[in-house]
């Protein structure tokens, strides 16, 4: 099934569910070459959600902004390959929702533990504004927000569970959005934590 949360915005509830297996042994090798890290905001702040990146581009922050990078900034290596098992959910995700030949270069992967949140935001550091932006859900659920093109706007909020695959894009691709905190609600296979990583055209 296909809900629509915007005018280009689609959630595939349990879309990744049957590739459960796949995706998290690929978090895993990726993980094994990028460490999991707490990276810096140009604010000053530390970011209570860990992240990681896999494919040709790294999305990073530090005291100096944020940015796209080639190379993994904690291990001075190129990041991990992105999991063949990512591409394909994410080109068969973006084809539901009306992206055909969705060609990701960019993997941002984000491990939320219990109170970890996203405040709200834009996501305007990507090169390419017309191709979408695919997520992926799994382990502890999560409200997310979705707000309109300016930060006032109010915003709705969508549940997100384990296997669910959100897909973004067109005239809802500027929308500010964010995650509230996450609650201790310990899923069976991942533990108290959620991860999701979401696949974009940044280069
Ligand atoms: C809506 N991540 O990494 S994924 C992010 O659950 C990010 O970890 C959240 O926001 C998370 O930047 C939400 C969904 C998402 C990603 C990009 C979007 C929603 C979006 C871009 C435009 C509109
Ligand atoms: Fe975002």
């Amino acid at each position: 099934g296909r809900e629509q949360i915007g005018p280009q915005s689609f959630v595939l509830r349990g879309f990744a569910l049957a590739d459960t297996d796949a995706l998290l042994h690929g978090v895993d090798t990726v993980t094994a070459q990028s460490p999991w890290r707490h990276m810096q905001t140009p604010g000053g702040y530390t970011m209570s959600v860990a992240l990681t990146n896999c494919g040709e581009w790294g999305w990073t922050t530090d005291a100096h902004g944020y940015r796209y990078a080639r190379i993994d900034p904690l291990t001075g290596q190129p990041w991990p390959d992105l999991p063949a098992a990512f591409e394909r959910l994410a080109q068969a995700a973006a084809q539901e929702a009306g992206f055909a030949g969705f060609t990701p270069d960019a993997c941002l992967v984000n491990r939320y533990e219990p109170g970890a949140r996203l405040s709200l935001h834009q996501d305007k550091n990507e090169r390419d504004f017309d191709a979408p932006i695919v997520s992926v859900s799994l382990g502890m659920p999560a409200l997310f927000l979705f707000g309109g093109d300016d930060r006032a706007d109010k915003a709705a909020r969508v549940p997100l569970f384990h296997g669910d695959v959100v897909v973004w894009g067109g005239v809802d691709r500027l929308r500010y959005h964010g995650v509230l905190p996450v609650k201790d609600a310990p899923h069976p296979r991942l533990g108290s934590q959620r991860i999701n990583f979401t696949l974009r055209k940044a280069g």
